[in-house]
């Protein structure tokens, strides 16, 4: 019996702090998850073996970060069918500007849903992937929708302090 999970790959355990982002997130809307080091580079065998075990096990998201030649998430987006989401990280001498390139430019036919470099793009692929679980997950689709209005909530009385402040 597999189980619904996500699973977020990362090129190095140098990405984790990135991808802490990505975990909180998940957490927060109490999506299961599994956290591993592959490399499409240094590890190729192992990130294919990893995959196919993963979808058996009942992945549904695949989310791959990577910096530098950051080709994970595309190596991994041929290996599946399932959504592959791409962090470009930014901890090279390029500050990930090499990772996006690298990551967003797929050919026709293996797409990438690539998100924003560094920390942010780590926060939108949580909340990306639990929109994509959400389709079939009325509970986790509601829960994105609470914490949507709750951040509008919060932003308009930051206004209203603003306001407060400079008139
Ligand atoms: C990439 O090379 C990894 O994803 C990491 O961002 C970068 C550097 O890796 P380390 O040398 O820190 O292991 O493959």
């Amino acid at each position: 019996m597999s189980s619904t999970f996500v699973a977020i790959l990362m090129g190095s355990d140098s990405d984790l702090p990135v991808m802490q982002a990505t975990i909180s997130i998940l957490k927060s809307f109490g999506i299961e998850h599994e956290v591993r080091v592959r490399s499409a580079h240094r590890t190729p065998d192992a990130t294919k073996a990893y995959v196919k075990d993963a979808e058996e096990r009942g992945c549904k998201v695949f989310i791959c970060a990577a910096g530098l030649a950051a080709h994970l998430a595309g190596a991994v987006a041929g290996m599946t069918t399932r959504p592959v989401i791409g962090v470009p990280v930014d901890n090279g001498p390029l500050q990930g500007h090499d990772a996006l390139l690298s990551t967003v430019m797929m050919p026709g036919g293996i797409p990438v849903a690539t998100v924003a470099i560094g920390k942010a793009g780590a926060k939108n692929a949580g909340y990306l992937a639990a929109q994509i679980l959400g389709v079939a997950d009325q509970s986790i689709a509601e829960k994105v929708k609470e914490e949507r209005a709750a951040n509008a909530v919060a932003l308009l009385a930051k206004d209203e302090a603003m306001q407060a402040k400079l008139s």
